[in-house]
């Protein structure tokens, strides 16, 4: 083979390295003869497009190496190690899956099955291997074409997702040997029999290399990001949550809630990172005002290449050095004035934050927080009322009939109803006296 005669003239002792390929020549035909079971009711061939090799069932899932290297699988991945060794010799390794030609989803025919790519993360220990490439092999041909375009970091430990096209005619697929045509490509593509990642080790250093999440995936796939957007302030309108191709903007695919909770971008293309963000658009202009709710994923971006769930977003807004969020003080405050958590600017009795807790004028003695009570009408029951601004707010109402006593809660949870919201004890039906407490919930 092609790829052998590459490292003979590297070699620094003829004999022994000579020994060690013919070794590996007879293991490869030994595996392979031992492993594909063709059979007259099995002619069907499963290449399957976007059924991930995750590996996370802790086993090699029918991948195997040749010689020199051992694999294993040590945290749901697939690691292979290359032993230290005494002198620099040729050592081409290859770990191969998919060998099953009757039943493999890595072998078959892959132009059927719509396969445009390859997917697969790769992991380094911080060294990087002499070669590394992608191979497919096709046994009806004898032909195997390998790609050298892989990405690996120098970084430990990190991990590098490659996307692979099987694009000949410009891309960086080559045979092992001369005479490719475009011709040859597309009928290999119709039977592959192996597909494989090839490394060599990079001079006698032991050394490591894992790879997980390898695909074949299919052109125009589309899978969902799914998540919650949470907020704790007290802004309200429509939420925009983005699913944006840009590391910034609002360009992408969009949807809409009436609330902050759980949303989900369906349709996305996948194979394509995803940054995705959200804000509150309380003023309903479309765009995100400096002063408006927002926030981001993050773990942005999210490389799609599965359903995506638990991209949660927690939206936050500016707020000032004391916690008073800019579009409050923007609504209440001059310029030449600023709200202080512990001043009552307007006389009422209540200082400035608890106004904005309460969502009360802080500049306003007439707009205060307190409960105006009254009867229904067949006297049965007692009504309260109070201001409240705020849509996302709740409130517990509380109760004592001895104010030695103190307050018990009798009604949790209550929703607000801008611009007053209203509570009916029915209870409170007996001679009385009732003492009420409006508390704010959030
Ligand atoms: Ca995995
Ligand atoms: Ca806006
Ligand atoms: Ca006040
Ligand atoms: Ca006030």
């Amino acid at each position: 083979m092609g790829v052998r005669s590459l490292f003979i003239p590297t070699m620094g002792n003829m004999k022994l390295s000579g020994t060690k390929l013919e070794l590996k020549a007879e293991l490869a035909v030994i595996f392979i003869l031992g492993t594909i079971r063709l059979s007259v009711d099995q002619v069907a061939i499963a290449a399957s497009a976007n059924s991930p090799e995750l590996w996370n069932n802790g086993q090699l899932n029918g991948w195997t190496n040749e010689i020199f290297s051992t694999v294993d699988n040590p945290d749901t991945y697939l690691r292979i190690s290359f032993p230290k060794q005494s002198i620099i010799m040729p050592s081409e390794e290859e770990v191969v899956g998919g060998l099953d030609a009757s039943g493999g989803i890595f072998s078959g025919d892959y132009l059927s099955a719509g396969i445009s790519n390859i997917l697969f993360s790769i992991m380094t220990d911080g060294q990087r291997p002499k070669i590394i490439r992608l191979v497919l092999y096709s046994a009806a041909s004898g032909r195997e074409w390998s790609n050298a375009g892989i990405q690996l970091s120098d970084e430990a430990g990190q991990w590098i997702t490659n996307n692979i096209t099987l694009d000949y005619p410009g891309g960086t697929w080559k045979l092992a040997g001369p005479g490719a045509t475009h011709e040859d490509f597309l009928a290999d593509l119709k039977s592959v029999d192996r597909i494989g990642v090839r490394i060599q080790q990079n001079g006698t250093n032991a050394q490591s290399y894992c790879i997980d999440n390898f695909c074949l995936h299919g052109p125009n796939v589309c899978e969902s990001i799914k998540g919650k957007v949470t907020y704790t302030g007290f802004q309200s309108g429509n939420v925009k949550i983005v699913g944006c191709n840009k590391p910034d903007g609002w360009a992408g695919q969009s949807m809409e809630l009436p609330q902050p909770g759980n949303y989900e971008l369906s349709n996305l293309p996948t194979v394509s990172n995803y940054w995705i963000r959200a804000f509150i658009d309380a003023n309903t202009n479309g765009i995100l005002d400096e002063w408006e709710p927002a926030g981001e994923y993050v773990n942005n971006p999210v490389k799609l290449m599965a359903p995506v769930e638990n991209a949660d977003v927690l939206l936050s807004e500016p707020s000032n050095a004391e916690g008073f969020p800019v579009w409050w003080i923007n609504k209440y405050f001059d310029t030449d004035m600023v709200p202080l958590k512990t001043a009552d600017t307007d006389g009422d009795g209540m200082n400035d934050w608890n106004e904005y807790i309460a969502g009360t004028d802080p500049r306003n003695c007439a707009s205060v927080f307190k409960i105006n009570m009254g009867t229904s009408h067949l006297k049965s029951s007692i009504v309260l009322k109070w201001v409240s601004n705020y849509a996302n707010q709740m409130f517990a109402v509380l109760r004592t009939s001895n104010l030695m006593e103190g307050f018990v809660p009798i009604q949790n949870g209550i929703q607000a109803t801008p611009p007053e919201t209203f509570f009916e004890d029915t209870t409170a039906n007996g001679t009385g006296p009732y003492y009420y407490k409006i508390q704010v919930e959030q």
